[in-house]
């Protein structure tokens, strides 16, 4: 393949064509769908919004409209099964263009694909000739958002959806408790965030998101064909919960709110009875106010609880999540708990064995500390993050598969891969950004495209060829000395 064979597309798409002859769009331009598609008139709408913002041009969307001459056509008609749910086929040829799909999630992604293909910033706005087949390759492609050590309000949280979604991240994984903090409405504990709420890590931000907050987000999220991943961090990393309610306490006693970076030393009393009507009380609610089908319980870094006490507290929260209809996720120390058919694990220790997992009938989420944990510095003058998992510049966070990084799985076990943002030392939008760009593309690249053929050695020219578009979009990204940047 050649240098320019994707031209500056991240994810890398399955198959492109290159054609002869542009597509312009000008004042005459039309989006068009047929008749009674939502999803396809939903996306187009979409279209239209961000498109309009980029070139200030009408683009009126019809309705029951065929494809014609000047018309971006978006239509299920020609859209193959083995698409999927997120899949899509793009054409550009002269006269007119049509994005083929057969649901929202790959109308959404043939748009941001469209969007990819056009300049950036500034005009002419043409679309190269091209006939794209793209589909992804891993159904989970997931970032998370340590929201506890420090808060982000829902504007900020909304910019990650809107950057995250235009690489086809399809899971926004928020971690809403831990020491430091409790970040979401329970009705029933209310002090959670009230108290709870107020807590940080030294210099972060407190704060907690409302239940209509929460559902917003939610729906915002859907709206870019992404689904909120929430989680309640339990047994361990739970002061917050301990500093808001005596009686959760062995000793009913409340600690101090946490504002060190210390992990472990908290847990949740497995012996209590009022440990479980917290844990059926508060999943019970966010189950309720979460669309998506996953309840994310945590279970890591229990070092004060014993194997025995853990044993016997996720038994109980296997069963309070199951009365919830939801499917439970939980980081890799959960297997020495005991696993049932259908958990998902999400596998972060260099030591975690994820065949165990699979062999208890899970599924695993690769999201290897040592890769995908871009709370790690670049380099060691990077001034945020940190350095105990391993330095991953943009080229580490790049090159590694999901399937082969631990051994012994096959393509079917891996249910996908996550980056996780951890923000012991993230304290602002500006931070996470910097964290996460460039190098939430590259993971989102390895959740989406064929493992066949990646190379580090290209990719890193489209990243560079890709440079001016996060100018464009203001995004404060690393730029990286392992990239040869191309200017706007
Ligand atoms: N590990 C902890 C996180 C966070 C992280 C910082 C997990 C699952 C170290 N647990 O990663 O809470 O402190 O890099």
């Amino acid at each position: 393949m050649n240098e320019t064979a994707f031209g500056n597309l991240i994810p890398r798409p399955v198959r492109a064509e290159w054609l002869s002859g542009v597509f312009s769009l000008g004042p005459d331009t039309k989006i068009s769908v047929p008749a009674g598609l939502d999803a396809a008139r939903e996306s187009a709408q979409y279209l239209a919004c961000v498109l309009g913002a980029l070139t200030g041009l009408p683009l009126p969307v019809l309705e029951g409209a065929a494809p014609r001459p000047g018309c971006i056509h978006l239509t299920d008609q020609g859209a193959p099964e083995g698409l999927g749910d997120e899949g899509y086929l793009l054409e550009a040829a002269g006269d007119r263009v049509v994005i083929r799909a057969r649901q929202y999630a790959g109308f959404f992604y043939g748009c941001q694909t469209l969007r990819q293909l056009l300049p950036p910033r500034r005009g002419p706005w043409q679309l190269p000739g091209v006939a794209i087949e793209d589909y992804p390759r891993f159904a989970w492609r997931g970032a998370m958002l340590d929201v506890a050590r420090s808060f982000f309000p829902v504007p900020e949280v909304k910019r990650l959806i809107d950057l995250l979604a235009g690489y086809k991240i399809n899971r926004l994984h928020l971690h809403l408790s831990d020491d430091q903090g409790w970040r979401i409405m329970i009705n029933s504990w209310p002090k959670l965030a009230l108290y709870g709420g107020r807590g940080a890590v030294e210099g972060g931000r407190s704060g907690y998101y409302t239940q209509a907050e929460f559902k917003d987000l939610a729906a915002y999220a859907r709206s870019r064909a992404m689904l909120l991943v929430p989680e309640i961090d339990l047994p361990g990393h739970t002061t917050a919960v301990l500093a808001s309610y005596p009686e959760l306490n062995r000793d009913g006693t409340a600690p101090e709110l946490y504002r060190g970076m210390k992990v472990g030393f908290s847990t949740l009393a497995a012996e209590k009875e009022i440990t479980y009507r917290f844990a059926t009380d508060v999943l019970g609610e966010l189950a309720q106010l979460t669309p998506g089908p996953y309840l994310h319980v945590g279970g890591d870094e229990a070092h004060s609880t014993t194997l025995e006490e853990y044993k016997l507290f996720l038994g109980r929260l296997h069963d309070l999540v199951a009365q919830t209809g939801k499917t439970l996720v939980g980081w890799d120390e959960i297997i020495q708990g005991g696993l049932r058919p259908g958990d998902v694990v999400q596998i972060w220790r260099k030591e975690a064995q994820p065949l165990e997992a699979v062999r208890q009938g899970a599924r695993v989420i690769m999201s290897p500390c040592h890769h995908a944990y871009l709370d790690m510095k670049y380099a060691a003058g990077t001034k945020l993050g940190q350095d105990w998992a391993a330095l991953i510049e943009v080229a580490d966070a790049y090159a590694w598969d999901p399937v082969s990084v631990y051994p012994g799985l096959s393509e079917g076990d891996v249910l996908g891969v996550e980056a996780a943002l951890w923000t012991e030392t993230i304290h602002s939008l500006k931070a996470a950004e910097y964290m996460l760009f460039p190098r939430i593309l590259g993971i989102a690249e390895i959740g989406w495209s064929p493992r066949q053929g990646r190379s580090w050695a290209e990719y890193r020219r489209r990243l560079a060829r890709h440079g001016p578009r996060l100018q464009a979009a203001d995004v404060h990204f690393y730029r990286s000395p392992q990239v040869p940047w191309e200017e706007d």
